[in-house]
């Protein structure tokens, strides 16, 4: 095994460079960042990985559902199933630089280094970033891994209706990434995929690396409590059907729950909508979202049948009409044993120490276990911060974990030949 100092690196300052440029790409007058689902900022950001692909030599593939792969096949690697590495570049609203965009570039990185250092391995390698993980545009996040292992059909994927009126297949055909590669044309070998942890357990336990061996389940959905509107001064308490108050009683009922017994359930109201939305009128309707999440499954549900019991309790007695939708449903998922070992060893290799854990986010990750082996790399979170411009992790942990991810798709990859590198 090579000792530290000719072990083969990643190139950090490339790495580093490419964060931050893309960190400001779809930054509005505010700076803020924010690069939705097929939208013109995320038309950006995917024309500047698109043309890093390009640049490395890989050839450059869109699929139907606009995921973006950069491929590096050699002729005597046959059609060997690729090891693929990947994850998101589209963002939440006024997000950090990390999230996703951390695991494609460093992805590509590692093609790139390898390739540098004149190493071919047996099977071609594939960089991947997938379209709308994080829902926000769309429901359901993941929808472009999804869709790419056959959880959801194309036709439905592409229209599927967004929060803005738009239909996700025609921005993506408007912003020029309606591909033409059918989903899952490449099956992989195995999936691995490099993440900011996103929550506060690394930094706490002083760890710079995570091996991520599941990923909890999530449960969204869209309430809509249907309420009568009158004039705030002068409707008596008693004879209201404030839609407004009712969602505010769902949401302390919500967070009641996740916190009651000493569960790691979350619950979270993100989106709220009141109409007609006048201070001097109450709220006829309220529209809201509702993020469950558990690594159990039973508990999961446990936490969605008490929130409906509640809902028909309100409609019952307060002559509310309480409607839901289903946005998404995700069990918890296990990763790959082997593969969750590989990256404890190439953790340990760099002398790096690590821990197993559940993911508290969704990732890509889990829906590529449905047709390969799969496994997460995690590094800290300052603070335990994201989905917040705050989002922030140090250069050095960024570069090691680049490093674990080289290590462990390279361990994974018998080289035909290599040079003298170790
Ligand atoms: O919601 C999630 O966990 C991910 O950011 N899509
Ligand atoms: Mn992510
Ligand atoms: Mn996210």
């Amino acid at each position: 095994m090579a000792n530290q100092t000719d072990r083969l690196s990643i190139n950090a300052q490339r790495l580093l460079g490419r964060l931050r440029t893309l960190g400001d790409t779809g930054r509005d007058g505010e700076g803020r960042l924010t690069r939705l689902a097929a939208s013109d900022t995320e038309k950006a950001g995917r024309d500047l990985l698109a043309g890093w692909i390009a640049a490395a030599g890989l050839e450059l593939a869109v699929d139907r559902i606009g995921n973006i792969f950069g491929i590096w096949r050699e002729p005597e690697q046959g059609d060997a199933a690729p090891v693929m590495m990947g994850s998101h570049i589209d963002t939440v609203i006024n997000a950090g630089i990390y999230d996703g965009c951390y695991g494609v570039l460093s992805g590509l990185e590692v093609i790139e280094t390898l390739r540098e250092a004149g190493i071919r391995p047996a099977r071609p390698l594939v960089v991947v970033a997938f379209t709308n993980e994080e829902g926000v545009r769309y429901a359901p996040d993941m929808l472009g891994s999804l869709a790419y292992v056959g959880g959801l059909p194309l036709e439905q994927a592409l229209a599927t209706p967004g929060v803005d009126g738009s239909v996700l297949g025609e921005e993506l055909s408007r912003i020029g990434y309606a591909g033409e590669r059918e989903l899952g044309f490449l099956r992989p070998h195995a999936y691995l995929e490099l993440h900011i942890e996103q929550g506060p357990v690394l930094e706490r336990e002083g760890l710079p690396i995570g091996a991520v061996e599941t990923v909890q389940g999530i449960s969204w959905q869209r309430v809509t409590i249907e309420g009568t509107a009158n004039h705030a001064g002068t409707t008596p308490m008693s004879m209201r059907q404030d839609a407004g108050m009712a969602a505010a009683r769902v949401m302390l009922f919500l967070r009641e729950h996740a916190t009651g017994g000493n569960a790691p359930t979350v619950a979270t109201v993100g989106c709220l909508e009141l109409v007609p939305n006048a201070i001097n009128v109450i709220p006829s309707r309220a529209t809201f979202t509702v993020d469950l999440r558990d690594p159990d499954e039973a508990r999961l549900q446990a936490a969605e049948a008490a929130l409906a019991a509640f809902l028909e309790h309100l409609a019952a007695t307060e002559g509310f009409v309480i409607s839901t939708d289903r946005l998404a449903r995700f069990e918890p998922v296990p990763f790959d044993q082997a593969l969750v070992g590989a990256v404890e060893q190439a953790a340990a290799g760099r002398g790096l120490r690590s821990r197993r854990m559940t993911s508290g986010a969704g990732h890509d990750a889990q829906m590529l276990a449905r047709i390969c082996p799969a496994a997460m790399i995690f590094v800290p979170s300052q603070g335990g911060i994201s989905h917040n411009p705050r989002e922030f992790t140090p250069e050095a942990e960024l570069v090691a974990g680049a490093n674990v991810l080289l290590d462990a798709v390279r361990e994974g990859l018998r080289p035909i030949r290599s040079p003298s590198t170790p």
